[in-house]
């Protein structure tokens, strides 16, 4: 557990299991991630937490003008699209060969390499905003399937502007601190 002093809201790690009596406390479902705030609301779902945690900032990770605003959105959201597909395929992976399905697997392994070329013009939109939602999602999307899906998702091959965002975004102190392979 870490503690921030003088931070508006102090911020509990826990280690989660789907089998664990203590994390179902903290998430019903079982999922990660799950933010409990100080008064208790559980924040259950991904963009929810990163739109809350954005709320404790002074700066606006999105952008002013409403048309830019919604494409960085729908850009987020690809993003959140790509996640949930590589999450389902590694999850699967990762059972026993008898409980696992072919089509399934397939099927997933389509929506990612088939949603590349999307994705590269998302970060060629993202990188106009180094700082913003849209080129942080970009970033994490990239950087976890890279971590646990490099051998099925060939996105340096197919995304150059993806390639270039993660270079320069990775040399970020704040964002080089994010890299799971430290944990
Ligand atoms: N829509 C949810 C999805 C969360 C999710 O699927 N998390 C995965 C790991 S990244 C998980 O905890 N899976 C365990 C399970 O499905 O039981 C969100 O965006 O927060």
């Amino acid at each position: 557990v870490r503690e921030r002093s003088g931070a508006q809201s102090s911020i509990g790690f826990q280690e989660a299991s789907g089998f664990d009596e203590a994390f179902r406390k903290v998430n019903p479902l079982g999922k990660v991630p799950a933010l409990i705030m100080s008064d208790g609301t559980a924040l259950l779902e991904t963009t929810l937490i990163v739109r809350t945690i954005m709320e404790f900032g002074s700066t606006s990770l999105w952008p002013v003008e409403p048309d830019d605003r919604r494409q960085a959105e729908a850009d987020v959201a690809l993003c959140m699209g790509i996640l949930d597909l590589g999450v389902a395929f590694f999850l699967e992976s990762k059972r026993d060969a008898s409980e696992q399905s072919a089509h399934w697997q397939e099927r997933r392994l389509t929506g990612l390499s088939t949603a590349l070329p999307t994705f590269d013009d998302a970060a060629v939109r993202a990188v106009k905003a180094p700082a913003g939602a849209a080129a942080l999602a970009v970033y994490c999307t990239a950087d976890w399937l890279q971590f646990r899906l490099a051998d099925h998702v060939d996105w340096p091959g197919a995304c150059p502007a993806v390639g270039a965002l993660v270079r320069d975004l990775g040399q970020l102190e704040d964002i080089a601190a994010t890299d799971p392979r430290l944990a």
